[in-house]
């Protein structure tokens, strides 16, 4: 049944056409393919070849000895350095971009943010007086470079946390040396017959994923703004109704910006539009998918067409030309459903080929021939198209509120500063925040976990930011728009009609959870909230989780002192030792505790009480929502008619 697998009626319609059509999708694949019982809950070690060791009924040690803890917390570790490596990785490529753009290498590039730059700078401790831009942007580069290369001392960003929660992580000793030496030590530890003590092996885990967070994320946010811009709130649209039966529909998916950037410049530019024209379309239409959405959405505007779940399904629209794709949450199956159309899925990065898709390698130094090459590629395709099907539903948005907005939009220019938010909250008015972020999961009836947290969270008075795949699905359903307040409790309603803000709030792609870091740490510092992460009444969420990114950014969240729950399932269940270690041992250690909880309504009520007791403890007044909503001189409504809003409603 369709309708069971996706509450996007855009993803249920291309449901119905793909089995018509008899084209196979993550959708079925995921019917015909039952996950491994054993290793679903960890219990499976295949790190040498005596195994793989099935840890299941009466086998409880592996060949070597190894105790389902022990397999468990490496399988768990060996996730978390995976996605540090593809996240660091994505910043050490934004830190060479910036290298090759400062010294003329890169001549399509420069820096656009110069505050940004020089703020940045500040944080590296790289001198700014009297020097010219393209000086600081190398030294800033280098700098950053060299913080994967590191060997011994500490990451410079860890003195961005705050000083208690650096405390906290000195004494454990988990702070990162060096981005890449703790992913190599992650791999080091849990091969055959090296650290096998469960706690010991997590400690580290732990390390690498904060240098994922406050090292490769966070690089990477900084220098793609310091690059494309800091962005600030801007409008658009989203789901399939943003695809143009007379323009040439080019899809960028993936996760960099670098070559996304010069493909939206291209595609403005007069001579790719004279082409296009001269194939009989009316111009070059750009949407994105997956994290490469989010960044040219949050910079430039370009709509969003779908999460990770609607890149199969948008080939079937036969509308699709061509989809560029660079690195990570990239499908094999693509190419196997394009065989059903004539769409050509380019593969750009030197790190990713697929069989069967047309690689057009990418390279900084000739970025906007190569950008304009695959736009050509793209119009000569053009005319190729068949029968063509767009599900005809949009709707709008308003994204990219960074850290640097928010707290401009708070204290406007003149103070720039987290005390309106922190007031909000110790007045009640604002129960408290939530992160509410990551992938889609074909486990789960898509976008439902997703948008039933951020709906009941708003309507609890529990400000919501996003990133990553939860911003699209929030997007999808209308809940990016202030018309959106109408949803909240009343205490939230009036701080979204004071401010002028939807109350969820989208801050960008996966590494810009690094954003959600700084927005907790200036909260945290501003005063009246405790003195740490872990004293404000915040809860994060990851509904529909799968890559291994959002197990890095799972722990690095929790041992930044916020409590998160995480949906699907536990990859750890099969370990109740690693599951008390990851919920009870991080509540101690970190002050944060980290649950796999399948049922998202059990997992958002967990988080109410959490938030509550996390106001007792600080003294706050109780939350009473009878308080909120009175002053209000006029209607939300006036303003902002009700026919241009709502889920899903059509164009
Ligand atoms: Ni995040 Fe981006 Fe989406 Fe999940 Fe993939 S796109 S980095 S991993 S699937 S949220």
């Amino acid at each position: 049944m369709a309708e069971k697998k996706s509450i996007d009626p855009v993803v249920v319609e291309m449901l119905k056409k793909a089995e018509a059509e008899g084209v196979s999708t993550a959708f079925k694949r995921a019917d015909e393919t039952k996950p491994c019982p054993i290793g679903h809950e960890g219990n499976c070690c295949k790190h040498c070849f005596m195994g793989p060791c099935r840890l299941t009924g009466k086998t409880t040690v592996g060949i070597c000895g190894a105790t389902k803890s022990t397999v468990s917390a490496r399988n768990l570790a060996r996730g978390v350095a995976g996605g540090t490596a593809a996240h660091s990785d994505h910043g050490r490529g934004m830190a060479l971009t910036l290298l090759a753009a400062a010294t003329g290498e890169a001549p399509d590039y420069r820096v656009k943010d110069e505050r940004k730059l020089r703020r940045v700078a500040g944080y590296l401790g790289v001198p700014v007086d009297g020097r010219e831009v393209n000086e600081i942007a190398k030294d800033v580069a280098l700098k950053a470079l060299g913080e994967f290369g590191k060997q011994e001392g500490e990451l410079i960003y860890v003195s961005r946390a705050p000083a208690k929660r650096q405390a906290i992580w000195r004494k454990l000793g988990v702070v990162p040396r060096g981005i890449d030496r703790e992913v190599v030590e992650v791999l080091h530890r849990t091969s055959i017959g090296v650290d096998q003590d469960a706690e010991h092996i997590l400690d580290h885990s732990v390390r690498c994923a904060l240098a994922d967070g406050w090292g490769g994320s966070m690089l990477s946010t900084d220098i793609s703004d310091i690059l494309f811009g800091t962005p600030g709130p801007i409008a658009s649209g989203s789901n399939f109704g943003v695809l143009r039966e007379d323009e040439v529909n080019v899809i960028i998916h993936g996760h960099e910006p670098t070559l996304s950037e010069l493909i939206v410049a291209a595609a403005n530019d007069p001579e790719i539009l004279a082409y296009a024209k001269s194939k009989g379309a009316k111009g070059v239409n750009l949407a994105g998918i997956c994290c490469t959405a989010n960044e040219v959405l949050m910079r430039q505007g370009v709509p969003l067409l779908g999460n990770f779940l609607a890149q199969e399904l948008s080939v079937l629209t036969g509308a699709v030309d061509a989809m560029v794709v660079d690195i990570q949450c990239v499908m094999q199956g693509l190419v196997e459903v394009a065989k059903n159309y004539h769409t050509k899925i380019i593969t750009t990065s030197p790190k990713a080929k697929i069989e069967g898709a047309t690689h057009i390698e990418f390279h900084e130094h000739k970025a906007m021939e190569i950008a304009k090459s695959i736009l050509r590629m793209a119009i000569d395709n053009y005319a190729k198209r068949g029968k063509v099907f767009i599900p005809d539903y949009q709707d709008h948005l308003v994204a990219g509120f960074s850290h640097e907005y928010i707290a401009y939009m708070l204290g406007g220019s003149l103070r720039e500063s987290f005390r309106p938010l922190n007031d909000a909250i110790m007045t009640g008015r604002i129960r408290g925040a939530a992160g509410v972020v990551g992938c889609n999961n074909p486990r789960v009836t898509q976008d439902d976990p997703h948008l039933y947290v951020v709906q009941e969270l708003i309507k609890n008075d529990i400000l919501v930011v996003t990133t990553g795949c939860n911003a699209i699905a929030c997007a999808k359903a209308g809940l990016l728009t202030p018309e959106v307040m109408e949803q909240c409790g009343p205490g939230l309603k009036e701080i979204c009609q004071t401010i002028g803000i939807p109350p969820v709030l989208h801050m960008g792609s996966c590494v810009d959870n690094t954003r959600i870091l700084t927005v907790l740490t200036q909260s945290a510092c501003e005063g009246g909230l405790g003195e740490d992460i872990s004293d404000l009444p915040v809860a994060g969420f990851a509904p529909e989780w799968m890559s291994e990114k959002a197990l890095s950014i799972g722990t690095y969240v929790v041992a930044s002192g916020v409590t998160t729950w995480m949906g699907v399932g536990s990859p750890v269940a099969g370990s109740p030792e690693v599951v008390k270690l990851i919920t009870e041992g991080y509540q101690k250690k970190f002050g944060a505790a980290w649950y796999f909880e399948p049922d998202h309504k059990k997992a958002v009520q967990e988080a109410i009480a959490h938030i509550d007791s996390k106001r007792k403890a600080l003294k706050l007044v109780e939350y009473d929502p009878k308080r909120f909503a009175k002053s209000a001189t006029y209607l939300p409504g006036d303003y902002f008619p009700a026919e241009k809003h709502g889920a899903y409603s059509l164009k």
